[in-house]
C-alpha cells in the first residue's frame, strides 16, 4: 500500500506541496506561515489602501453597491465602532462587569451582517455587536449582557438573531440543529423566501469538539449553515498557528463542503462573500466555511493584557489595514463622499454614544426573583419549589431573621 498523502498544503511561493509522510522542519514551517498569512487565496475586492480590485468571481455580488450603499456601510462601521469604544469606556468606569471589543472586526462583521435576509437566523458568539446592528438590534440591549443585567435584552425570534453565547463553540452545535431543522422544514430551495443560517466562531473554537461535530453534522445532512469563522489571529493569548497546521478555511474539504478565505478587514469582500455563501446555502448547496482573515486590534476582554503576550509592532502593521480607512481611502479618492458627509457621520456616531452612555446609567437592577423566569417553556414543579423557598428567605429577611 502506497503511503497516504498526509501533507497536501502547497508551499507559500507556489513551491511543490509537502506530501510527505513525515513533513521536514521546512515543510511544517512553511505550513505554519500559511496558516497566519493572508496569502495568495485572499478574496479581497478593496486593498488596504482603497483601491478597487477587479474580481470577475465575486463582483457580480455587490454590482448593486453603489456610492450611497458603500457611505452606508461606512456609516455602520463608524456607528458600530464609536458603540464598542464608549462599551470598553463603561467598563473601565465601574458601568459593566466585562466588555468584549470588537475593535478591527467590523469589515467582517458588516459585510456578513448585511448579507443576510430578514428570514436568515443569525447565532452569535460575543463580540459580534456589528452584526446585532445589522439585526435591528440596538446597541444599549447588548449593555445589560455585560451589565449582568439579562441574559439577552432582545428578543432572538424577532431578530433572528440568537443570544450572545460564551461557551466557545457551542453555538455551531445550535445553529446546525437549526439548519437541519430549516431543511426538514422544506425552507431550503429555489423559492425567494429560502432561509439559510450564519453562525459567528472563532479562530480557537476551531479547536473545539462542538465546532468539529457541527461541521460534521452539516455535511451529511446538507445543512443550510454558513459558518464564518473570524479568523482575528488570537484566541486570548494563543496564535492560531499554534492550532492549525493548515489555513483553517481548507478544513472545509476534509468534512467535503467548500472553504474560503476573505480578507475580513475588506467590507466589500466579506458582502460578496458572505452573499455567495448564503445563496448557496438557501438553494440547497450549502454547508460553506468562511475565514474571515481580520485581526484583533483591542485586548480579548476588558480582563485581558494583550501585551504580555504580543508585540506592539504586530497591532502597528495591522493598523495600516484598517478595515475603515480604506473605505474612506475609496470614497475620498473617487469623489464620492464630501467632508460633509464625513462630519455627519460623526455627529451620529457621537449622539449613538451619548445615548449609551444614558441608557447604560439608567438601567435599573433586576429583581433577584429574575432569576427564576425564562428557564424552562413549561411549568417546573422543582423550579416553582425553588422559587418559593426564594420568596420565603426573602420575606423572612425583610422580617429581620437574616
Ligand atoms: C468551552 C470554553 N472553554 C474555554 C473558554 C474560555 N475562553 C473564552 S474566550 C476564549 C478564546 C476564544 O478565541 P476565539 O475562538 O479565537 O474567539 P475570539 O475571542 O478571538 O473572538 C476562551 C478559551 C470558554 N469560554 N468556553
Ligand atoms: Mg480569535
Amino acid at each position: 500500500m502506497s503511503s497516504p498523502e498526509q501533507w497536501t498544503h502547497p508551499e507559500p511561493g507556489g513551491g511543490p506541496a509537502a506530501t510527505a509522510a513525515t513533513p521536514t522542519r521546512e515543510q511544517v514551517l512553511a505550513g505554519l506561515r500559511a496558516t497566519n498569512e493572508g496569502g495568495a487565496e485572499l478574496v479581497e475586492l478593496l486593498t488596504p489602501e482603497g483601491e478597487r480590485v477587479a474580481n470577475p468571481e465575486f463582483d457580480p455580488y455587490v454590482a448593486d453597491i453603489g456610492a450611497e450603499e458603500l457611505r452606508r456601510l461606512y456609516r455602520d462601521m463608524v456607528l458600530v465602532r464609536r458603540a464598542d469604544r464608549e462599551g470598553n469606556a463603561l467598563q473601565r468606569q465601574g458601568q459593566l462587569g466585562i466588555w468584549v471589543p470588537l475593535l478591527g472586526q467590523e469589515a467582517a462583521q458588516i459585510g456578513a451582517g448585511r448579507a443576510l435576509k430578514p428570514q436568515d437566523m443569525a447565532f452569535p458568539s460575543y463580540r459580534e455587536h456589528g452584526v446585532a446592528w445589522c439585526r435591528g438590534v440596538r446597541p444599549e440591549q447588548i449593555l445589560a449582557t455585560f451589565r449582568g443585567t439579562e441574559h439577552s435584552e432582545w428578543d432572538p425570534v424577532a431578530h433572528r438573531f440568537h443570544p450572545y453565547t460564551i461557551v466557545i463553540g457551542n453555538q455551531v452545535l445550535n445553529a446546525t440543529g437549526y439548519a437541519m431543522g430549516q431543511r426538514f422544514e422544506g425552507k431550503v430551495g429555489p423559492e425567494s423566501d429560502a432561509e439559510a443560517t450564519m453562525v459567528f466562531f472563532g479562530d480557537g473554537a476551531t479547536s473545539q469538539g462542538d465546532v468539529h461535530e457541527g461541521f460534521v453534522w452539516a455535511a451529511v445532512y446538507d445543512a443550510p449553515v454558513v459558518f464564518f469563522c473570524q479568523n482575528n489571529q488570537w484566541a486570548i493569548s494563543e496564535p492560531t498557528e499554534r492550532q492549525s497546521r493548515l489555513p483553517l478555511y481548507q478544513r472545509a474539504r476534509g468534512y467535503g463542503f467548500p472553504g474560503i478565505r476573505v480578507d475580513g478587514n475588506d467590507v466589500l469582500a466579506s458582502l460578496a462573500v458572505s452573499r455567495w455563501a448564503l445563496e448557496e446555502c438557501r438553494s440547497g448547496n450549502g454547508p460553506v466555511l468562511i475565514e474571515a482573515f481580520t485581526y484583533r486590534m483591542d485586548a480579548h476582554t476588558t480582563s485581558d493584557d494583550p501585551t504580555r503576550y504580543r508585540l506592539s509592532d504586530e497591532l502597528e502593521a495591522w493598523k495600516l489595514k484598517d478595515p475603515i480607512e480604506r473605505v474612506r481611502a475609496y470614497l475620498v479618492r473617487n469623489g464620492l463622499a464630501e467632508a460633509d458627509f464625513f462630519e455627519q457621520v460623526q455627529v451620529d456616531a457621537d449622539q449613538l454614544a451619548s445615548e449609551l452612555r444614558a441608557y447604560c446609567f439608567s438601567m435599573p437592577d433586576p429583581p433577584a426573583d429574575r432569576i427564576f423566569r425564562n428557564v424552562y417553556a413549561e411549568p417546573n414543579p422543582l423550579l416553582e419549589k425553588e422559587r418559593a423557598e426564594y420568596a420565603a428567605y426573602q420575606a423572612g429577611f425583610e422580617g429581620g431573621a437574616h
